[in-house]
């Protein structure tokens, strides 16, 4: 069977932008393939996370996973800090990357510019993605638009390993959505939406309740003009906002320009919250009944189980190919 796998960071609450881009694809792809979704809370501490902030949105990550339909039962899920192959196999990643291929990365940019200081885990933070999906061998890997480089460079290094030390690694796709593959920002069409945007008015939470996503979509910024049109070249804030309206409605963009054609932004925005609301709905429910229950524990640790069983493997393999030597007992 063919594996899947992938990552959201508990950096904060998860948003629309991490259900369309990503999550989506995880519960539509468990069907056919083996599948490890993970909580990356490695990745979350290459930025300040307050302790207590980091369990609570680690587990809820995890059983925001669980209510967006995953089946714990067909799919490992995990915490990343919980199998340290990942750490080890990043380190062992970081000697076969340059200073220049991360130099280059546009997330290292974004998240270092203007600041004073930057960690350097948030620097190799590309080489830790890669050992996370090569230490599964993973073929099929679903994130959204902005993880496509560090896929690219991901599939660079196994390549260069397996040219190096011999065919080892399976090279991984990238499986990125068609639409909704970069929902952006409610406030600044040209910013990609982002949990750990400032301006919680800037997001749509999975778990913020209706009122506020109602309010939250009124307030969101439009383009000059007033005909509903999908047009993300010229118009990028209403096309967003009609990718966001595809997406929650299951409607099709044209369907959609159809049904508005004529109409203005007001009705669109009213029509739009509710079919938000309408779809978060089922999920937050279970959400609360998954959190309540306090299944989580039991799901994270048999998930962490198989994953270390099937990791553990992967990692000798890579110390045997690079020389070193195994273990002795006396
Ligand atoms: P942070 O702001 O803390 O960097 P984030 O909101 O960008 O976080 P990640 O945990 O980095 O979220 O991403 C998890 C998954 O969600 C990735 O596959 C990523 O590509 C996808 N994703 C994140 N934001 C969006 C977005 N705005 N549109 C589509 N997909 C997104
Ligand atoms: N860098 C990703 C999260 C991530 C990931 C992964 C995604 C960490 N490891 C492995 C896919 C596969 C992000 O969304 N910021």
């Amino acid at each position: 069977m063919k594996k899947v796998l992938s990552g959201i960071q508990p950096s904060g609450s998860l948003t629309l932008g991490n259900y369309i881009g990503a999550m989506k694809n995880f519960v539509k792809l468990q069907e056919e393939y083996e599948c490890y979704f993970m909580v990356v809370d490695l990745h979350a501490v290459t930025v300040p996370q307050e302790p207590a902030s980091l369990r609570e949105q680690s587990e809820a990550v995890a059983a925001l996973f669980i209510a967006a339909g995953i089946d714990p039962a067909r799919s490992n899920v995990y915490l990343q800090s919980h199998v340290p192959q990942h750490a080890e196999l990043c380190w062992l990643m970081t000697t076969l990357t340059s200073m220049g291929e991360l130099e280059r990365m546009t997330q290292f940019k974004d998240k270092s510019s203007g600041k004073d200081t930057v960690g350097a885990g948030l620097f190799v933070y590309p080489a830790l993605m890669a050992a996370d999906i090569l230490v599964y061998n993973a073929d099929l890997v679903p994130v959204g638009e902005d993880q496509k480089q560090h896929l690219e460079l991901t599939r660079d290094l196994a390549g260069r390993f397996n040219h190096r030390y011999g065919e080892f690694f399976t090279i991984p796709e990238p499986y990125i959505p068609k639409v909704g593959a970069r929902i952006m920002s409610l406030d600044d069409g040209t910013k990609k939406m982002s949990k750990s945007n400032p301006n919680a008015g800037s997001y749509i939470a999975l778990l913020d309740p209706p009122d506020v996503i109602r309010k939250k979509i009124s307030r969101a910024t439009t383009d000059s003009g007033r005909e509903v049109v999908y047009d993300p070249a010229n118009k990028p804030e209403i096309s967003n906002l009609m990718s966001i309206y595809a997406e929650c409605s299951g409607l099709s963009l044209a369907e959609i320009t159809g049904r508005y054609e004529g109409q203005m932004y007001g009705g669109f925005k009213k029509d739009l919250a509710e079919v938000v609301v309408a779809a978060l709905e089922p999920l937050q429910e279970r959400y609360h009944e998954i959190r309540s229950s306090g299944a989580i524990t039991d799901i994270l640790a048999s998930g962490a189980e198989r994953a270390r069983a099937v990791a553990s493997v992967t990692l000798q393999g890579v110390k045997d190919r690079m020389g070193f030597l195994p273990p002795r007992s006396k």
